[in-house]
């Protein structure tokens, strides 16, 4: 069989596709099927996508998805279903089957992790028989009952290498995920949701082995090109003692550059000094608000600010360039909470930032928050989730209060943009 993923590019071609479809397509390979990915541009007629599709010959199509992707899914899906049947995955199709199974163009969804139910669907499909007659965990058919959940695969490292072909990666960058699941309850946030659909069926949060993260980095190494390495996982910094392993081994097995993503109340010195010897180069914190109360009450973060601006001073003493991310938007904030975001910003000093009004992911606890007080739009499902506009009605602040704030934040990545042309002329 030939599955073709379509990766749907939003506003803009991300420099990596969605992670899911290359895990699935090395599980196809591995049993003798051929997989391929389409990369669809955000501006692609559908006329050109349904002649790309229908070219490809797909026998079975994947579309992965975050909920950015749902819009541009629910106008593409219903165009390629009749070429072959569709099923949809990744985080926003887990948390809102029921809404995709409502539209035209999705024959099924797969709840969760993918890998196995994938694989049990291509042996069923393989046999002559068909996603209607399927009865596999987590494979949710159009029509048919709630499908139940499997646990999730308990030993990671059997799980087959990524199909990197999938990825679009380039130049020796690479994407790497060393673990899945995050232990921290943040209520905003999409990824720690997996935790609670798999409550009381198996552990989620679950990581590899340091020997199989590095037998694949020296794999990538020894067959192609290997010059950067980005780790992707939620929080590389949980797990002190894998870490400083890692970081005790990393340099003299792979010895190039990386960068990772971490919460700041995992950090302390000996980590951060750890990490910058063994070639960390950049590390990006979720800060998301300068405001303690809205961290401890709204979004379960109870980390203090002076914790934050010690973490970001001692992380740029030790060479690593910081990003920090921020939002703002959140139920229960106050025009003076967004403010606090920003003057947390002038303290903090990162080399870089990201600003994101808030979306409420389906799933979270803070989308059931917006859903039981009525902050969201009646439909909310068909509505872009977009970062620079507030689809909520809250009674602190208005959306215009919101996009002000955004606006503001626009000018000052303006501001820090001149700072740091100027101070590269002056060092000319
Ligand atoms: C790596 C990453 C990226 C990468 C790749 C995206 C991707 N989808 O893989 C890049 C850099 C492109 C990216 C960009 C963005 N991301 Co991002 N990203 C992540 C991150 C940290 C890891 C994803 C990952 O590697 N997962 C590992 C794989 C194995 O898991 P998986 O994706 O769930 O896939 C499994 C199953 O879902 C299933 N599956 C997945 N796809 C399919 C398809 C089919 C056909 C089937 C059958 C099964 C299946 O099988 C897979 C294997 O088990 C997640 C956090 C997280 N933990 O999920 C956030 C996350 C997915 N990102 C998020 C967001 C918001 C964004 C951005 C909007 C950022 C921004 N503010 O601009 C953009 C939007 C991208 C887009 N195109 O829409 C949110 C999404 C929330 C939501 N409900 O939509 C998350 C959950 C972060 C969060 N904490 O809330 N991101
Ligand atoms: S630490 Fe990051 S990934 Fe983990 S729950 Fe919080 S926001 Fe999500």
């Amino acid at each position: 069989m030939h599955i073709v993923f379509l990766e749907l590019d939003t506003d803009k071609e991300w420099a990596v596709c969605s992670l899911g479809p290359a895990f699935l397509a090395s599980i196809a390979r591995d049993k003798g099927h051929t997989a391929e990915m389409l990369r669809i541009p955000h501006d692609q007629p559908i006329d050109e996508i349904t002649a790309r599709t229908r070219e490809a010959n797909p026998d079975l199509i994947g579309i992965s998805m975050t909920s950015r992707q749902w819009l541009r899914a629910q106008e593409i899906a219903p165009a390629v279903q009749p070429i072959a049947p569709v099923i949809a995955g990744g985080l926003h199709a887990t948390f809102s089957p029921d809404a995709i199974l409502r539209e035209p163009g999705f024959d099924a969804v797969c709840l969760g992790e993918g890998e196995a139910p994938f694989a049990q669907l291509l042996d069923h499909l393989a046999i002559g028989g068909t996603l209607e007659d399927s009865q596999i965990q987590n494979i949710w058919v159009r029509g048919g009952p709630h499908p139940g959940i499997a646990p999730p695969i308990p030993e990671i490292d059997t799980i087959p290498f990524m199909a990197r072909d999938m990825l679009d990666e380039r130049w020796g960058v690479v994407h790497m995920t060393t673990q899945r699941g995050c232990p921290f309850p943040c209520t905003y946030c999409a990824a720690r949701m997996y935790d609670q659909l798999y409550d009381g069926i198996g552990k989620y949060g679950r990581r590899r082995s340091l020997e199989s993260v590095l037998s694949e980095l020296e794999h990538i190494r020894d067959t192609d090109q290997l010059s950067y390495v980005i780790f992707l996982d939620d929080t590389f910094t949980i797990n002190h003692p894998w870490v400083f392993e890692f970081s005790k081994t990393f340099p003299d097995r792979i010895g190039v550059g990386f960068s990772l993503h971490a919460r700041a109340e995992t950090m302390n010195p000996k980590l951060i000094d750890a990490l910058a010897r063994a070639g960390c180069k950049h590390i990006v914190y979720g800060v998301e608000s300068g405001s303690e109360r809205i961290r401890r009450e709204v979004m379960k973060r109870p980390v203090t600010n002076e914790r934050l601006i010690d973490v970001f001073e001692r992380t740029k003493e030790a060479g690593i360039m910081v990003t920090a991310n921020y939002m703002m938007g959140v139920p229960g904030e106050t025009v003076e909470d967004m403010q606090a975001t920003i003057d947390l910003h002038h303290q903090l000093k990162p080399l870089d930032f990201g600003y994101f009004v808030f979306y409420p992911f389906p799933g979270t606890a803070l989308f059931q928050t917006c859903k039981q007080r009525g902050y969201l739009p009646e439909d909310w499902w068909r509505m872009p989730a977009r970062h620079d506009q507030s689809i909520l009605t809250l009674p602190e602040i208005s959306q215009d209060d919101i996009s002000t704030k955004f606006a503001q934040w626009t000018a000052v990545r303006a501001a820090a943009q001149i700072e740091r042309t100027g101070a590269a002329m002056a060092a000319c």
